[in-house]
């Protein structure tokens, strides 16, 4: 099994942490625009090589690894709903991070302000959620601690305000399979 991706992209540490939780063999090959243009039809990374099946976006490579192993992913509707309010937040924050790199000024686009809004108002929601402050993590939560870490990471928000979600990160921050794929040390 092939995972390819970037250490610091959030998405690809989450399906890191579940390799490791599901003690699954692999082989990690970096992976930087030009090659995830090149080999994946996202054109985005992760992506995972299994057999001769290509998984091309996190959640069906998280499904698929914690289902061969005998668990399941996002069994119950609520968390599927956490989860992809989660995603929601996090795409947002990457698209504006690389469209800022591109030089895109975000004041010219009511789109892009709509964007920032949509991250503001999906943290809030999850800053009301009651949080655990200790493992074990569902996946709409590792999702989270990943989400919170890189933008903590790129300096793109500030948490400061949703001190649930600081806490619950204080927390995943000491949880083992967390702390080994922290990319940014
Ligand atoms: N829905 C995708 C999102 C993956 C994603 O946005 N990956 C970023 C890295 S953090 C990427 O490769 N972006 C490159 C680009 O958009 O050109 C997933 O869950 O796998």
């Amino acid at each position: 099994m092939k995972l390819y991706g970037s250490y610091t992209s959030p998405f690809v540490r989450h399906c890191r942490i579940v390799l490791l939780e599901t003690n699954t063999p692999y082989t990690f090959v970096e992976t930087d625009q030009a090659g995830s243009a090149e080999k994946s039809p996202t054109k985005r990374v992760p992506f995972l090589e299994d057999g001769d099946y290509l998984y091309s976006d996190s959640s069906a490579i998280i499904k698929h690894l914690r289902e061969k192993f005998g668990q399941t992913y996002c069994s119950l509707t609520a968390e599927l709903n956490e989860i992809c309010l989660v995603n929601t937040a996090l795409e947002a924050a990457v698209n504006l991070f690389f469209l800022e790199r591109d030089g895109i000024d975000m004041a010219t686009s009511p789109y892009l302000q709509r964007q920032a809004a949509r991250i503001e108002s999906c943290l809030r929601e999850l800053d009301n959620l009651p949080l655990p402050m200790a493992a074990p993590y569902n996946d709409a939560q590792l999702r989270l601690a990943c989400f919170v870490g890189w933008a903590k990471f790129r300096k793109r928000l500030d948490f400061e305000k949703f001190e649930n979600i600081e806490s619950f990160f204080a927390g995943a921050q000491r949880y083992e399979n967390f702390k080994v794929t922290e990319p940014y040390a």
